[in-house]
């Protein structure tokens, strides 16, 4: 299950266990009535340099320069500059009651691009983290099959391998913040989600090899961790873009994202993403309705609730400027980036505001644009230091809008937990601080 937020705390402890630095009133509702006099960047325009001759960092020599570094047999596997240390996952303890069943989140403002480095995708797991030796490790297929089998992971290497490129984001991401602007930082707000390139075999050529019956229609994923975690998927979405992955981004699975491996279900929702994964059986109807209560439903304010809401839905979020990327070089030219991805396909068009939604410009989208992958996007500005209200609407290959959270809640009401995927506003004020706010 999912974290559930605690709406007993305050506003001061989630600063304190967050240990962010923001002003004390997220929770206040701005108009959108702030002035904007803000430039698009002119092409070729440059941050102002300092004469060469006024800067000590050139005209002195400096410590790295007098001293013989590290041979390369130093660094058998290879970590970031001490200088990064800021760019970790974090978790927020109140959120959980133990940080064996929890989440933790990636840094997204510490990063660029549309790739997540291995290390710093978020992990989610229900029972810790499973410590797997590989050669003891099956999978095994049955259920409404011709031929039950059992794979070992070399069997498993031996079939032709997929590269692909997929984000995979956790249905509680956001779900803190329907009710209103809560966490500071879009880490916390928006965290829940990572991108890397998998390597593995397509869920329907082992499903080919086991030969499904005429009456399967569904797929049970199991894990082996402590939680055995188990999701149905169904039978038309197995045979069409799942992957069976032992590879991200090129390496080897980590222990925290399902070594040795993992299922890759492109577009839809994190928890059927089974880690550690070990049996899938084909069957005539979901796991879900043979338990007592079904997981991951979004209860509606007429006490109904929508299940089955698989797919992630078009989403943005401006990672820098945030509250955790604060503006610290003044006015002048001013990088806003951020991220959009769709469980739908490709992005089609990110639209940034600086006024809280009234006036648009159209991002440039920069980098690979691939389908159910993030995208990087960026607006070049000519910043003027004045209040800002920033914030990122995607729109999809399918046309699918962003919508606002006040449009969300008007469809959904403020019960759900899962799949808010309501634009984010960022107040950007005239020091170049950044709190997590709402307009109204
Ligand atoms: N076996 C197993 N698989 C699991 C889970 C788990 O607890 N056990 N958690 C799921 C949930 S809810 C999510 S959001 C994703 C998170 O994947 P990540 O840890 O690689 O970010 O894994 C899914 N797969
Ligand atoms: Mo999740």
């Amino acid at each position: 299950m999912p974290p559930k937020p605690d709406r007993t705390r305050t506003q001061d402890a989630v600063k304190s266990d967050t240990e962010m630095s923001a002003g004390p009133s997220r929770r206040q509702l701005l108009s959108a009535g702030l002035a904007t006099g803000v430039g698009v960047a002119a092409a070729g325009m440059a941050p102002k340099a300092v004469a060469a001759t006024a800067d000590p960092a050139i005209t002195t020599i400096q410590d790295w320069n007098k001293y013989l570094g590290d041979g390369v047999d130093a660094r058998p596997y290879g970590v970031p500059s001490p200088y990064e240390k800021e760019a970790v996952r974090r978790n927020v303890a109140w959120l959980t009651a133990d940080p064996k069943s929890s989440v933790n989140f990636t840094p997204l403002h510490e990063l660029d691009g549309i790739i997540t480095p291995n290390g710093l995708c978020f992990e989610r797991h229900h029972g810790g983290i499973a410590e797997y030796d590989p050669a003891e490790h099956r999978l095994m297929i049955n259920g409404l099959v011709e031929t039950p089998l059992v794979f070992t992971m070399e069997d498993i290497k031996r079939f032709p391998r997929e590269n692909k490129v997929y984000f995979l984001e956790c249905a509680a991401n956001s779900g803190m913040e329907w009710r209103g602007a809560q966490l500071n930082g879009c880490q916390f707000t928006h965290g829940m989600v990572h991108c890397v390139m998998y390597t593995g075999v397509s869920l329907r050529r082992l499903l080919e090899e086991a030969g499904v019956r005429t009456n399967g229609k569904w797929v049970l994923a199991e894990g082996a961790d402590a939680s055995a975690m188990t999701r149905s998927i169904p039978l038309e979405k197995a045979l069409d873009d799942c992957l069976v992955a032992y590879r991200m981004n090129g390496e080897a699975l980590r222990p925290e994202q399902g070594y040795p491996l993992r299922l890759v279900v492109p577009g839809w929702e994190g928890n059927m993403w089974v880690k550690w994964l070990r049996r899938l059986e084909v069957g005539d109807q979901p796991w879900h309705q043979r338990e007592e209560t079904s997981k991951y439903t979004d209860l509606l304010e007429n006490g109904k609730a929508r299940r089955f809401t698989w797919v992630m839905d078009v989403k943005s979020v401006i990672t820098s400027p945030s509250p955790q990327a604060p503006i610290t070089h003044g006015r002048g030219p001013l990088v806003i980036s951020g991220i959009a991805w769709s469980g739908n396909g490709t992005i089609k068009r990110v639209d940034v505001s600086v006024d809280g939604g009234k006036n648009w410009r159209t991002a440039r989208i920069d980098g690979p644009s691939l389908p159910k992958a993030l995208h990087r996007f960026y607006l070049d500005l000519d910043w003027d230091g004045s209040e800002l209200l920033i914030q990122s609407r995607a729109i999809d290959e399918r046309g699918f809008i962003q919508p606002t959270k006040d449009e969300l809640r008007a469809a959904r009401g403020e019960n759900s937990i899962y799949h808010n995927n309501g634009i984010q506003t960022w107040y950007v004020k005239a020091d170049g601080t950044v709190e997590n706010v709402e307009v109204s």
